[in-house]
């Protein structure tokens, strides 16, 4: 039995990870989160009290972070500002808590010589061309894009530097899209699949030619354990499923599983800077730790998201007006 320490767990990511840990393992869970607009307690609902302990609270506050980090064996750091679009509306909240709050849990980490896993993105490579052959794997130069992806990369780089000259055990995984439960309305496949119970229209990007590289929630954690049992300090792992799709070709497959016509959407205005392609080569990963992804079939995968947002309502409609609303002055 192991005590994790949980950044970040009432968001979409980090409560699955907590809810798949649960289910999968024996470990202690202490979830420490700020509870922004992006948390919700809801997300972590029925967990065993004797397994489960949550603390709210900010990454960026030093004496916090240090006495939860006294009592944990590892920290897998998931908190974060994460969407694009809020980035390019206001960067501030992405440096306080991407990198200050990053910062303040590695110099914690150092202190009590804890084990770190750092959560990260594939954005922090910049975008491929729709015809480049080539997906990112562990050795591409980074080069993000919006202040979201620069602050995510500058995270990374501060763990490196930490294990380097001061010999945190930590090690770093970048994943690509995610989609599943619990994921804020905010992000593409939620806000589709709500408008569309709304009886909104879908609203795509531009032209809709972008490319994300999905997986699924449940993939991302799998993967985030091994690395935990098995990943060698230092070491940065890539983790993806092969789940490459156009923006387009996804807002198509909703709308026809949820009983519409396939073209019932709207394109609006671009987002600025909007990286085209991701795409993950996860050789390293699956091939030096054994890890592999369960849901091979992404249509199956987003039918049962499609169930889970129909059949919670109650979690996401109280963010949705606000969400849409924002959008909405944007243009998108
Ligand atoms: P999310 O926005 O759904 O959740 C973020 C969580 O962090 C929220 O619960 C929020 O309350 C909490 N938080 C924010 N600032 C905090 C602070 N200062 N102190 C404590 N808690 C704070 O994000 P997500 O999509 O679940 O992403 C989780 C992590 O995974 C991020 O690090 C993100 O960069 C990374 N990631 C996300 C994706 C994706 O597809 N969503 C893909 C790859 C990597
Ligand atoms: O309404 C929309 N219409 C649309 O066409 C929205 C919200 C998005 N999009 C497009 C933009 C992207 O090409 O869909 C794609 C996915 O958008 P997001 O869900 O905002 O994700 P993305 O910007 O790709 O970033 C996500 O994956 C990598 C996460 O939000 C990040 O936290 C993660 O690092």
């Amino acid at each position: 039995m192991r005590r994790l320490l949980v950044t970040g767990g009432a968001g979409f990511i980090g409560s699955n990870f907590v809810h798949h840990v649960i289910e999968h393992t024996d470990h202690h869970v202490t979830v420490l989160d700020k509870l922004t607009y992006a948390g919700n307690l809801a997300s972590l609902d029925g967990l065993p009290t004797d397994r489960f302990t949550f603390v709210e609270g900010d990454i960026a506050d030093a004496a916090l972070v240090d006495r939860l980090l006294a009592d944990a064996d590892a920290v897998v750091h998931y908190a974060a500002e994460s969407h694009n679009d809020n980035s390019l509306n206001d960067p501030r909240p992405f440096l306080d808590t991407n990198i200050i709050g990053t910062y303040t849990l590695l110099e914690a980490a150092r202190r009590h010589g804890t084990r770190f896993h750092h959560i990260s993105t594939d954005e922090v490579y910049g975008d491929l061309e729709l015809d480049d052959p080539a997906r990112f794997t562990e050795d591409t130069p980074y080069n993000p894009s919006s202040p979201y992806s620069s602050t995510k990369a500058g995270s990374d780089l501060l763990v490196r530097a930490w294990v380097r000259s001061f010999g945190v055990e930590a090690t770093i995984s970048n994943c690509s899209n995610n989609y599943g439960p619990y994921q804020h309305v905010e992000k593409f496949i939620p806000r589709q699949i709500t408008n569309v119970l709304r009886g909104i229209r879908p609203k795509l990007y531009g032209a809709g030619e972008n490319v994300r590289d999905w997986i699924h929630a449940d993939d991302h954690s799998s993967a985030v354990l091994t690395i935990l049992d098995k990943g060698e300090i230092g070491q940065t792992y890539l983790i993806g499923a092969d789940g490459e799709k156009d923006n387009k070709s996804v807002v198509e497959l909703i709308l026809t599983r949820m009983g519409q016509p396939g073209d019932a959407y709207d394109h609006v205005t671009d987002r600025a800077g909007h990286d085209m392609r991701y795409a993950i080569d996860s050789t390293k990963l699956r091939t030096e730790l054994g890890w592999q992804p369960q849901y091979r079939d992404f249509e199956a995968g987003l039918a049962a998201t499609i169930d889970w947002y129909r059949k919670n309502e109650p979690w996401w409609a109280p963010a949705k007006d606000g969400v849409e609303a924002f959008y909405a002055s944007k243009g998108q």
